[in-house]
């Protein structure tokens, strides 16, 4: 009788990855990215903002076979993080444990795991929001699903609640084929959505405009148009994935021990409560607060300034627009 042959190294890796709780996996060659055209033409455009570590390194960026020299393939997965909670002035993603965090330590245990089952060294690095990689474009191509009009990777199994993480690898694996057909359709809800017409077209996001952008990455106050718009929203936006067939119908439920339900300084709380809390936080208050959130990222003057933005949206007549 002949021994069981072994389940070939690429089940074994996506196995490992599914134990290690993400709930998403696929294999991509490195290459420029598809999209690399539309990326330098979005930075032309100056749809980043003042995110200027997008143009630095944009080079880098479009061709994924640069950030880890040798690399020729990438482990890319994704991790819910629960589309079923109500909406908030804080977006989902930010109202538990930092997704940075969570996420590389499994990839790393993933990079551990895939040595210790060859039994050699395989250099690679993991990345997750955290150097110059197009996450998207490599998601789609390791197949995890299609980008929408409103510019989120979907899947269609689960919406497009999740994080995007991916393990760049020197390692001859045979790569998953790319997510090929799109299911927006006709669909316009994301793009009719937005509170602050951010989408210039679909599939492009001037980030200007965005209240993800202007709560979380942009420093210094909130131009006064948009002031209004942005509502009772204190740090991101998740409307247009709120109104997403895909995610009404897809999303899941955070399971009872998920590193990214609410804290309890966030949960449940109402927008004008928080803001007043954060506005009365001290320095150490602040710290112990934010300590491990992803939130920390828009630092003490940023939320301070989304906290007053939010207090004085409270004291006019709340905005007539699409929302
Ligand atoms: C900069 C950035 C932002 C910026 C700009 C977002 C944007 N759409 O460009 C701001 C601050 C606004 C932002 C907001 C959010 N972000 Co963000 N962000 C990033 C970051 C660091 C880079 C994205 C980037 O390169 N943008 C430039 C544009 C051109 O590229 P892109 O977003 O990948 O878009 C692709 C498509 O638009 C496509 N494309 C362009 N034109 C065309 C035309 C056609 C016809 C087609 C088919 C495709 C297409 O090509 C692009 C390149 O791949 C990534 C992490 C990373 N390293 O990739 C996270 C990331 C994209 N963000 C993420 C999240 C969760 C969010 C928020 C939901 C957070 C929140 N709730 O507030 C919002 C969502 C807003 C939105 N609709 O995108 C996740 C997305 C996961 C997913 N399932 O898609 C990522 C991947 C982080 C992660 N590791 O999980 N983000
Ligand atoms: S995150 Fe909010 S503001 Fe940004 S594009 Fe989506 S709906 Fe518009
Ligand atoms: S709301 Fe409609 S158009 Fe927008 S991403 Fe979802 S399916 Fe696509």
């Amino acid at each position: 009788m002949t021994a069981p042959r072994a389940p070939r190294l690429e089940h074994r890796i996506k196995a490992q990855a599914y134990g290690l709780g993400f709930d998403l996996a696929g294999i991509a060659p490195l290459g420029i990215a598809e999209s690399a055209g539309a990326f330098d033409e979005w930075i032309a455009n100056g749809y980043a903002g003042d995110m200027a570590y997008l143009e630095r390194r944009a080079d880098v960026r479009r061709d994924s076979r640069r950030p880890v020299p040798g690399a020729t393939c990438a482990v890319v997965v994704g991790l819910d993080y629960g589309g079923r909670e109500p909406s908030g002035p804080v977006a989902r993603y930010a109202r538990g444990d930092d997704y940075h965090d969570v996420m590389l330590d499994k990839l790393r245990a993933l990079h551990t795991w895939i040595e210790s089952d060859l039994g050699r060294d395989i250099p690679g690095k993991a990345y997750v929001d955290t150097g110059p990689v197009l996450e998207r474009d490599l998601a789609r191509r390791a197949g995890l699903g299609w980008l929408g009009k409103n510019t989120m990777l979907l899947n269609p199994r689960i919406g497009s609640y999740f994080f995007i993480g991916s393990l760049l690898l020197d390692l001859d694996l045979a790569p998953d084929a790319p997510f090929a057909t799109d299911h927006c359709g006709s669909c316009t809800r994301c793009l009719d959505a937005c509170p602050t017409q951010a989408f210039t077209a679909p599939h492009v996001l001037d980030s200007r405009r965005c209240i993800s952008y202007l709560t979380i990455e942009h420093r210094g106050e909130i131009p006064g148009e948009l002031r209004p718009l942005v509502g009772d929203l204190l740090y991101g936006c998740d409307i247009c994935q709120e109104v997403c067939p895909w995610n009404t119908k897809f999303a899941r439920a955070l399971a009872d021990d998920s590193p990214f339900a609410a804290r309890p300084a966030i949960a449940g709380k109402e927008a004008a409560t928080l803001a007043r809390q954060i506005l009365a936080m001290d320095d150490s208050g602040f710290r112990d607060t934010f300590r491990g959130s992803p939130m920390k990222r828009a630092k003490r003057a940023g939320l301070e300034r989304n906290a007053r933005v939010v207090l004085e949206n409270r004291t006019r007549p709340r905005s007539t627009g699409p929302r």
